[in-house]
């Protein structure tokens, strides 16, 4: 019996202590910022080895989910204020509902983790202009006007701290539906140009991104979005706020000014690899705040390619979800990138810290004959596979096996080696010249059903073409 207990009680005596040492890492993680990068491109190290984030809308337009008064409100659910042009009395009695008690900050950190998402970045406030968290700027917000009065953005830093997951803030800095000076609100307060920008910027958004610089401990980035009426002056002015609280604070590519990276359009992959830094953001269905009436969710398939097709063409992945009025991430949603989750624990050596692909020929080609909508070339993709680099290896993440065997495109390099990733045999894929070009025998049917990746181990750091 003895020799049973002792290791229990030490065990249990040793989590006990785990605890009292994570509350202190916590508290110590949310007063503290990180230092001052070096450079560049160390201040952008942990945005080239993550890839994969997830975006999270969340705020009153999840109470009306796409619908007010009865009336569906087609278009994008966090859109339901101007798309019916909501007066804001009416819109901010909606903060009195605002009671979602099954949120559980340390679940949706767990559900980024178990899909392989390396950064959270959450909605601290909106167009609508209801702030996320407690603010002293404005009584609009979680704290202050909901029967909730819990700060959300604090328990998510807080367990963001504890499971080492980076957390940013999304800030709607130009438009602000409920201040009477803020961009976008006409039919409460007249048209734009008429308004006093300026105030709204000095007085809210201004002192508001401050606050998510000082109370949350490290904020990984501010994604501004929206720019209309940011003149580069008033850009500048949240550049100097964000670079004199946390010079380690990446900002994304729809300030006003220059970001420290470029930010597509909503849900546009560019058809060919980009060489800067840049970031796909993107929805699971067509929406970003919870609707009801939007089931249409992505595929783990259909996500995964566009995972594959981004790292590839040099970019990150910002993966939406919207949590309902409840506070619950929409179960089918946090499934598909679970499923996505447990293809990356075999095959992200391919993904996290890898570079774009040195080929371009598999992303597709411009069409002679056809245009697209713009009347430019049509692009036909090419969806057979994708490829990934880190020094020395080269990553192929096929999609479609071809029965015949795998041509490589041609480069110089020598192969040392080539096999399957997570294999535990390492076993070789043989590689046969025909007609002068290299075939990999792949396996077919592989060992997933989705896709896997071909490892090529080569001569020499990188790919010579
Ligand atoms: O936060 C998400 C969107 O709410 C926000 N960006 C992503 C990340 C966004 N703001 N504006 N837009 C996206 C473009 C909005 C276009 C539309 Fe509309 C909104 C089309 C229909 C409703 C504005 C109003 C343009 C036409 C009517």
């Amino acid at each position: 019996m003895k020799t049973l207990d002792t290791p229990a009680m030490c065990s249990l005596g040793f989590v006990l202590l785990l605890c009292v040492a994570s509350t202190c890492a916590v508290n110590a993680q949310t007063s503290n910022v990180l230092p001052a990068p070096r450079s560049q491109d160390e201040k952008m190290a942990w945005f080239r080895e993550a890839k994969f984030g997830l975006f999270i809308h969340w705020g009153l337009y999840a109470i009306p989910a796409g619908e007010w008064k009865g009336k569906r409100s087609p278009g994008i659910g966090e859109w339901v204020m101007h798309r019916m042009k909501i007066p804001v009395k009416d819109y901010e009695q909606l903060a009195q509902q605002f009671n979602p008690f099954k949120f559980d900050a340390e679940e949706w950190v767990k559900m980024a983790e178990d899909a392989g998402m390396r950064y959270i970045v959450i909605t601290s406030k909106h167009h609508d202009g209801f702030a996320l968290y407690r603010s002293k700027t404005s009584p609009y917000n979680v704290v202050d006007a909901t029967p909730f009065r819990r700060d959300v953005l604090k328990e998510l830093a807080a367990a963001c701290a504890r499971r080492g997951m980076k957390l940013g803030f999304y800030y709607s800095q130009a438009q602000d539906w409920h201040d009477p000076n803020g961009a976008g609100n006409t039919w409460d307060f007249g048209p734009d140009e008429n308004k006093d920008f300026d105030k709204y910027l000095r007085e809210k958004a201004e002192p508001q991104v401050r606050e998510l610089l000082t109370g949350y401990g490290p904020v990984c980035l501010v994604w501004f979005d929206t720019p209309r009426m940011m003149t580069p002056e008033r850009s500048q002015r949240f550049v100097e706020i964000v670079e004199k609280l946390q010079p380690a604070t990446l900002i994304d590519g729809r300030l006003g000014v220059k970001g420290d990276y470029f930010t597509t359009g909503d849900n546009f992959i560019p058809d060919l690899a980009r060489d800067d830094d840049w970031e796909t953001p993107a929805t699971v269905n067509h929406t970003w705040g919870f609707r009801r009436d939007d089931e249409d969710w992505k595929s783990p398939g259909e996500i995964l390619f566009k995972l594959m097709d981004i790292v590839s063409k040099g970019g990150n992945y910002l993966l939406n979800v919207g949590p309902d009025a409840d506070g619950v991430i929409p179960k089918p949603s946090a499934d598909n990138l679970r499923t996505v989750g447990r293809w990356l624990k075999v095959y992200g050596e391919a993904v996290y810290g890898a570079g774009r692909s040195p080929f371009g020929e598999e992303f597709g080609e411009f069409s002679a004959a056809q245009k697209d909508r713009n009347g430019k070339p049509l692009f036909l993709v090419r969806n057979d596979w994708r490829c990934t680099t880190k020094p020395g290896k080269v990553y192929i993440t096929i999609f479609n096996v071809p029965r015949e065997g795998l041509d490589l495109p041609p480069f110089k390099n020598q192969i040392r080696k080539a096999y399957v990733l997570g294999d535990p045999q390492k076993q070789e894929v043989t590689i046969e010249m025909v007609n002068g070009v290299r075939v990999a025998r792949v396996p077919r049917p592989g060992p997933h059903a989705t896709a896997y990746v071909l490892v090529l181990e080569i001569e020499g750091d990188k790919i010579e073409r």
